[in-house]
């Protein structure tokens, strides 16, 4: 193809009224607005989310006090969190009595039904229309079952690079799950995932062969955004890493 004849990609922002106004997330709108209206939306938007801090700081003292380890396991669909949190509930089989898993997921108990199967204690949080879990909803969860064993508690986020990024929970640690067969350019285009995360899990590195993905590059990525980010390189599938990660996290 000639030089000349090649192109730029199309850009297209939201038009006026396209967006609803319905929901109260912390998105950054690229599109603008009357300025009253601008002004409630996002007063409304920085209340809900300092509402959320403050709930997650709280969760933050119970867990202290009650001496419960608490991981927020975030990552994209199919990344291989549910797999993560079922070989850390298998291998740390003589310690399942302390152990409480919270799965978030939109809809189903699919992943909580899979955990439950290694017989660790699991609640499923489905969040609806909503593509996050948040403070609140670990709190309800955490009233519905009694805590006295538990030391340890792995929360795994609903699926997506996005919205949880910007609601903590309250977790002592956040271990972010990506796989070699989202392509090369996931870390770089979400970095507020990256730059809040503690650890990094590079997952299938199993496939990375056959995606033509280069994982050191990934990993410079990543460390580019967040140079404390500690990072893993794991198959979950092939056992590989999965014990790493599990020191790491002292339990
Ligand atoms: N080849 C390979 N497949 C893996 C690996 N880890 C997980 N998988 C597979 O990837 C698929 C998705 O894994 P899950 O653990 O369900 O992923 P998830 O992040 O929990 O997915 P959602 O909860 O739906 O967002 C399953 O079929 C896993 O068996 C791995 O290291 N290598
Ligand atoms: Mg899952």
């Amino acid at each position: 193809m000639p030089e000349d004849k090649k192109e730029k990609p199309i850009v297209i922002t939201p038009d006026e009224g396209e967006h609803h106004h319905d929901h109260a997330h912390g998105h950054h709108h690229g599109h603008s607005h009357p300025p009253s209206s601008e002004t409630v939306d996002i007063t409304l938007e920085e209340n809900f989310m300092e509402r959320n801090k403050k709930l997650a700081r709280n969760n933050l003292q119970f867990f202290e006090k009650h001496g419960i380890r608490t991981i927020n396991i975030l990552g994209s669909v199919g990344s291989g969190k549910t797999s993560l949190v079922e070989a850390i509930s298998r291998k740390l089989a003589h310690r399942r009595d302390e152990i409480l898993v919270i799965a978030g997921d939109v809809t189903t108990t699919i992943d909580a039904d899979r955990i439950a199967q290694q017989g660790v204690r699991t609640i499923q949080v489905n969040t609806g229309v909503e593509c996050h879990l948040d403070a609140k909803l670990i709190q309800k969860a955490l009233q519905s079952i009694d805590l006295a064993s538990t030391k340890i508690l792995i929360i795994e986020n609903v699926g997506n690079l996005i919205c949880p990024a910007d609601f903590p929970l309250g977790s002592h640690l956040r271990l972010v799950v990506v796989s070699v067969t989202e392509g090369p350019w996931m870390i770089q285009k979400h970095p507020v995932m990256f730059h809040e995360a503690d650890i990094l899990v590079i997952n299938k590195i199993d496939l990375a062969e056959v995606m033509e993905v280069d994982v050191d590059q990934l990993e410079r990525d990543a460390k580019q955004i967040n140079p404390k980010l500690v990072v893993f390189r794991t198959s979950i599938r092939k056992d590989i890493g999965v014990e790493a990660v599990i020191e790491h996290l002292g339990f």
